[in-house]
């Protein structure tokens, strides 16, 4: 592929800035997308390429949900229609897809460490003179302690690696944190104004705007910028420069090229720059289904059904306006996770602690130890981020901390680094956790009642979008390892349905009546611990079991129950497990990733037949 923008002019490079914003907004209006991150950070991306090579450099981009002008210059313009679609281009980067993506990413500040892996890998080639990876990096990803992990490191052995920082003002959220803080601050300060000032007429030959802390002056300007924290951990600082201008860009990478050491560009963006109905602090533009372009209304259908997540919310609300001790916190999805609310109604007992899944725990662990309830509110997938802490500050301690797992199932067209399909095998393997579900509205608020009143830490999940429809079943409390049988079946088959899986369980049921094959229906409620007494009685009428649920199969529900079916000898009964299998789910709207995985009610009923 020819690079497109190298050796064009300012003003043509303008031009396909512009060509870009055009073909994302176009295209995200169709198909959902993270639209202002991305027409947000167009020239930043535009420059990378008219300075470096994406051929041989590493071109990194933390999250890499702002990579879609990246696509669009690397020959994906013809099949960027097919954008977040089944089998269609990742909303992510993703090497399978391209050679110009030279790595994945979807979980938030890996960027810095994977340059500096991929710095020290070119100097052990020797290869220094031809090749520097380039870290995209936001400052909501800056929140997170991996990237500091990282300039701690890079700031010490002092590699070539150049940072991008992208300062929006923004996570998907306001921004957390001192650090957000020191760096809008400092560069609005009045002195900071007034010493640039002075600066820049020395500084001529730099970007307009833009002030590079060049040595001579680097004491004095130290106290009052924000190159102070990255200066001080060896890594040279240029900025701010703006974000939206190409050339001040060019010269700003030239630059930092030409250092041969860990630079920092500090660039100051508008998210949504060029989509005025998105431009500034927009939260509900960070990431948005199909939208009329003209008025920025929302085209999607809702079904009038109730999310998981605002169900929680109410439950979670209800539950902290009875109870003085319930906390809870977000990391960095106060929306996503419904934690909003509970923000407004107690400013003082929720909290969102910035992306900081480690933190988020341990700290609420802490809480726990004093006497709280904390809610500790996390996406499945994000939740990986910080076993560790669920082992070592919650579960060894055995303290009265929940986890509320959103998002936990497969989520679309979020794709393989978002599906929340693994907490069952992670968690069930931790002593002291308890894991439960609710099946759907009404359970959610039993499920947040017995969270509330669990001795020990415990972990509840449920589904992005709504539960699946239960029908009439009796709602009654849960009790601990306790599950509930729905319906008793004339056939020698039992459906074992957890959490967002009853639905589709009843739903397979009824499909296998209709053909004359009368199954009983369970919902386990609890995976661990399991209920072993029902188990052990239902395994005298009906010998074929069926585990419906949304989760991986190693270390899923369908292995937990195999277990206990061989501890106990209930040799007769036979386990089939419709969870998901070994390998990583791609992304695309569900139906059509579920038919792909042959999983849609219709295709286990028929398989269920099948086997007689
Ligand atoms: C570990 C982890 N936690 C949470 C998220 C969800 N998330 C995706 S993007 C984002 C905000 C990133 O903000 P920033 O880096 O400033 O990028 P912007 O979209 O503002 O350009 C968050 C919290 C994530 N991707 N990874």
């Amino acid at each position: 592929m020819d690079n497109i923008v190298k050796g064009k002019s300012i003003e043509e490079l303008k031009d396909i800035c512009v060509s870009l914003r055009k073909k994302i907004i176009e295209t995200v209006s169709k198909n959902g997308g993270h639209l202002s991150s991305n027409v947000g950070a167009v020239e930043l991306i535009v420059a990378m390429h008219y300075v470096f090579d994406a051929k041989k450099d590493p071109f990194i981009f933390d999250v890499s949900h702002q990579s879609y002008a990246h696509k669009l210059l690397t020959d994906r313009w013809d099949s960027f229609s097919t954008l977040r679609e089944f089998n269609g281009l990742s909303g992510y980067t993703k090497p399978s897809e391209s050679e110009y993506d030279f790595f994945i990413a979807g979980h938030s500040s890996t960027s810095i460490s994977l340059a500096l892996g991929a710095a020290k890998a070119i100097k052990l080639k020797n290869e220094q003179k031809h090749r520097v990876p380039i870290a995209l990096i936001g400052d909501g990803s800056m929140t997170a302690g991996m990237a500091y992990e990282a300039l701690n490191e890079l700031g010490d052995i002092k590699l070539p690696v150049i940072i991008i920082l992208n300062d929006n003002k923004m996570s998907i959220a306001k921004p957390i944190g001192a650090i957000s803080k020191f760096l809008s601050h400092a560069i609005a300060g009045d002195f900071f104004q007034k010493v640039k000032k002075k600066t820049e007429h020395v500084l001529k030959y730099l970007p307009d705007g833009a002030t590079y802390m060049a040595k001579k002056f680097e004491e004095s300007l130290k106290l009052i910028t924000p190159g102070m924290l990255f200066e001080e951990l060896g890594i040279d600082y240029i900025g701010p420069v703006d974000g939206h201008n190409v050339e001040d860009l060019i010269r700003a990478y030239e630059l930092a090229k030409n250092l041969n050491k860990p630079v920092i560009i500090h660039t100051q963006t508008l998210k949504g720059k060029g989509y005025e109905i998105a431009e500034g602090y927009e939260e509900n533009w960070h990431g948005v289904g199909p939208f009329d372009i003209d008025s920025g209304k929302s085209l999607k259908n809702s079904d009038g059904k109730k999310s998981a997540t605002s169900v929680y919310s109410d439950a979670l609300s209800k539950l902290a306006k009875e109870h003085e001790n319930v906390v809870g916190v977000t990391a960095a999805m106060p929306t996503g996770t419904g934690l909003c609310r509970l923000m407004n109604e107690h400013p003082t007992r929720f909290w969102d602690v910035a992306i900081a899944e480690q933190h988020a725990v341990t700290s609420m662990s802490a809480m726990a130890k004093e006497g709280f309830k904390p809610f500790i509110t996390i996406y499945s997938t994000f939740l990986q981020r910080a076993y560790d802490q669920v082992i070592h500050d919650a579960c060894i301690m055995n303290l009265n901390v929940v986890f509320a797992l959103d998002r936990a199932g497969i989520v679309g067209e979020d794709g393989e680094t978002h599906q929340g399909v693994f907490d069952i095998s992670y968690l069930s393997a931790i002593p002291n956790m308890t894991l439960f579900a609710p099946r759907d509205e009404k359970s959610m608020y039993r499920a947040v009642e017995y969270a509330y009143k669990h001795k020990g830490p415990c972990s509840l999940r449920y589904p992005r979008g709504s539960f699946k429809d239960c029908g009439d079943a009796e709602d009654i409390p849960f009790e601990l390892g306790r599950a509930q049988l729905l319906k008793k079946g004339a056939s020698n088959k039992l459906i074992i349905g957890y959490g967002n899986g009853v639905g589709k369980a009843l739903e397979i049921a009824k499909i296998l009546k209709k053909d004359g094959i009368d199954c009983a229906v369970l919902d386990l409620r609890f995976v661990k611990p399991i209920d072993k007494d029902m188990l052990e009685s239902l395994s005298h009428s009906y010998d074929e079991w069926y585990v419906i649920s949304d989760s991986a199969k190693i270390g899923g529900v369908g292995s937990i129950i195999t277990c206990l079916k061989n501890d106990f000898s209930w040799n007769s009964v036979k386990v089939v497990s419709f969870e998901y299998e070994d390998s990583f789910i791609k992304h695309g709207n569900t139906k059509l990733v579920e038919e792909d995985l042959e999983i849609l009610p219709e295709q286990i009923a028929k398989k269920i037949i099948t086997r007689g």
